[in-house]
């Protein structure tokens, strides 16, 4: 048959929070054809290359090409971000990336599916060797609108600094929700970040992890031309399933959460990239303590996990860990976020709102108490508050700003969250339309079958 015949060759980037939803659509591609995932290796952190080696034994039919990174001398930009300097490296290594897929693919290849931070380099050359190539976009359609248009603000604005970005016809995002890195136009994030919004309109489609009803407004405005005329169809495939294999990390916290009640705890979790100040650790600290509610904390003081070694003791106050022992989990490392969220103990999730946890909370129907504090996290924090999935406490403080937030605030807002009960269902309801969209028949699902039925005719 046909589909036997194609074959979706995947390229992420690097982070968790890429190779999480690239190996999800990767498992759910390959119920309608042959799929290949490209890993860049080494990986950046530990959890990639703990994810990576999970999934390919998972998912045997998932073919696995691994390509090696040439050394990169990382002087021209000393202080970048080891997954922005990644991201770089491979848009350098593009051609010979390629190169390699076409020459050790088993199968001739259909078509690719990029990731966004790399887009920029790979969609004009697919595009050149006649290759369908499609992009991966890893935040919302919120975020992806953003994107597109920013490259028109910059070729428009007549002073140096940014101010509101006003999208015509769709909405205006406040200078406060802009990622704060592209105030500085020199920096790599900031060039890889305009390049990869002007080559969207290139590509043949773009995917995006969301779900109709979530953000309907952000897909009618890109789709309707009013972001960017002429924009690709874009794609809503969320939320895309987690993998079936077994859970990663911590496993001594599911035996305490079945002992808990339902919707009783509090998870709070920024993602991988956000380290915190002690500072702040501490009065968040004080804040989940005097909630009165459950907790399970993941704590993290580093963006880079293999540098986050610093033990708990050290960054909590004296006397916490024991004082707050019988009614929460403390802890340091990676704790399986699907399955927590799907453990029915779960009740609210306070998080930096980064676009995969927002996905993941929306298909759980966890309630959100959502505290950006960088890059994109205040745009992707708006279908949240849209959808009625959660709250935003808009004045607490982000992107590297002084202000820290008190305990006593913290502790307000997540009591707050924990005993509002008409968000509980609202919650409820929101993840019931996730779910229904991604099974068969729904909007999402039916979006993959579409692009699979295209690549065929
Ligand atoms: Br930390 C952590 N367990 O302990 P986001 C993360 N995850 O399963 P990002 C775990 O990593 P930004 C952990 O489920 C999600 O799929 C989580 O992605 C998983 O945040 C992913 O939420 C995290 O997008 O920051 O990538 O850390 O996207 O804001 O740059």
């Amino acid at each position: 048959n046909t589909a036997s015949k194609l074959h979706v060759v995947l390229i992420p980037s690097a982070g968790m929070g890429h190779l999480n939803p690239f190996s999800r659509l990767a498992a759910t591609l390959a119920d309608h054809c042959k799929v290949t995932m490209v890993s860049n290796v080494p990986a950046v952190s530990s959890a990639e290359s703990h994810h990576l080696a999970d999934m390919f034994s998972a998912y045997p039919q998932i073919e696995s090409l691994q390509f090696e990174m040439p050394p990169y001398d990382s002087s021209d930009n000393p202080d970048t971000d080891p997954f922005v300097l990644r991201w770089e490296m491979i848009s350098r290594s593009a051609p010979d990336i390629l190169n390699y897929v076409m020459k050790s693919s088993s199968v001739p290849v259909t078509a690719v599916v990029v990731d966004i931070p790399i887009a920029a380099s790979l969609v004009p050359l697919a595009k050149s060797l006649g290759i369908p190539c499609y992009i991966m976009y890893i935040s919302t359609a919120a975020m992806l609108s953003f994107l597109s248009y920013f490259p028109t603000y910059c070729d428009s604005k007549t002073t140096a600094d940014l101010s509101d970005v006003e999208i015509p016809g769709y909405r205006t995002v406040p200078l406060a929700s802009i990622p704060g890195v592209l105030h500085d136009p020199k920096n790599l994030f900031t060039k890889q970040f305009i390049q990869n919004g002007r080559v969207v309109l290139k590509a043949d489609g773009i995917f995006v992890n969301t779900f109709e009803s979530f953000e309907e407004d952000s897909l009618a405005a890109l789709r309707d031309g009013r972001v960017q005329p002429g924009f690709p169809p874009v794609i809503a495939v969320g939320p895309l399933m987690p993998l079936n294999m077994p859970a990663s990390g911590a496993s001594e916290v599911f035996p305490w959460l079945d002992k808990q009640p339902e919707n009783s705890v509090v998870y709070v979790n920024f993602g991988n990239r956000t380290g915190m100040s002690r500072e702040q650790v501490r009065e968040l600290g004080l804040g989940l303590e005097t909630s009165g509610c459950r907790f399970l904390w993941v704590v993290k003081t580093k963006a880079l996990d293999s540098q986050d070694v610093e033990d708990l003791s050290e960054i909590l106050e004296e006397g916490y860990l024991e004082r707050v022992k019988d009614r929460g989990i403390v802890m340091k490392g990676w704790v399986d976020q699907d399955k927590v969220l799907r453990h029915k103990a779960i009740g609210g999730f306070l998080s930096h709102s980064g676009s995969n946890s927002v996905i993941e909370a929306a298909m759980h129907g966890v309630r959100m108490l959502a505290w950006p504090m960088g890059g994109d996290q205040r745009i992707c924090a708006v279908p949240v508050v849209k959808s009625g999935l959660g709250i935003w406490p808009k004045s607490w403080s982000w992107q590297g700003e002084d202000k820290i937030v008190s305990g006593k605030e913290i502790g307000e807002k997540v009591k707050e969250m924990m005993t509002d009960e008409a968000l509980l269902a609202k919650a409820h309801l929101v993840g019931e339309e996730a779910r229904r969209a991604a099974a068969p028949g729904g909007t999402s699902y039916q979006g993959l079958v579409e692009f699979v039925q295209k690549l065929k005719d």
